[in-house]
């Protein structure tokens, strides 16, 4: 009797060793085969320079991150253009794509360095075709915020919207679907949650944190208040 059921149990854990042993190799089996998920995997170096991270922005937006619906967005680009138009979100993934490394850095002393990838704003502004007024590109934002910059420098420094930062798809603390890279100028020229770019000839055009005293220039290097 003993004996008996000293094997009952026995051939009980084997069957059950057995049953984790094909359990763990076919865990095994589905880990191995699945695709890495590249789009959520962040750079942190580029060309040997250690970049930064997503994770070192200082969350300040004026009403918070937005979550930005990728099926109803468009990109209207209006104002003083020969042809006002806008782009859904598909229709610009499939536009050229270039890279740049470049540094925000926010008035409140915080800098990241970041691969950014996007769309070149001269291609988009071509498109439109802007008037020989136009000498003021006003962007807009889905959180109400509005920032300017010259006509002529957005096209000299071949400015870029991006939709990538360090090679992965835009989070929206990063302002997904684009953020402005504003190369040069303090984090409040880099709009983020793009919606509209406005042509205009108003040079003098305040946007949301310069009308609230920040320098409308917004270089770098220049005063961060006053005009
Ligand atoms: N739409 C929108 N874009 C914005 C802002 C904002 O509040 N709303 N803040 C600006 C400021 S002040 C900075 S420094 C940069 C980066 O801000 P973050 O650190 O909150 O990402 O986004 C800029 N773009
Ligand atoms: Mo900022």
């Amino acid at each position: 009797m003993m004996k008996f059921i000293q094997r009952k149990v026995g051939l009980w854990i084997a069957a059950i060793a057995t049953l984790i042993a094909v359990g763990a190799f076919l865990t095994f089996l589905s880990m191995a085969q699945a695709e890495p998920d590249v789009e959520s995997v962040e750079v942190r170096e580029y060309q040997g320079e250690k970049l930064g991270s997503v994770d070192n922005f200082r969350e300040n937006s004026i009403r918070g991150v937005q979550h930005i619906d990728v099926e109803a967005y468009q990109l209207l680009i209006d104002g003083l253009v020969a042809e006002a138009s806008s782009y859904d979100y598909a229709a610009l993934q499939s536009m050229p794509h270039t890279s740049k490394l470049v540094t925000i850095h926010c008035v409140e002393g915080w800098s990241v360095k970041a691969l950014w990838e996007g769309i070149a704003l001269s291609e988009l502004l071509a498109l439109a075709g802007p008037t020989d007024e136009a000498n003021t590109v006003i962007f807009h934002a889905a959180d109400g915020y509005t920032t300017s910059l010259p006509l002529e420098y957005v096209l000299e420094r071949n400015l870029i919207i991006a939709d990538h930062i360090n090679g992965m798809v835009l989070p929206p603390a990063n302002g997904f679907p684009f953020q402005l890279v504003a190369e040069d100028k303090w984090g409040y020229k880099w709009i983020r949650w793009l919606t509209r770019i406005e042509l205009s000839n108003d040079p003098d055009y305040k946007g949301f944190w310069e009308t609230r005293g920040y320098n409308n220039n917004g270089d770098e290097d220049g005063p961060k208040f006053g005009n």
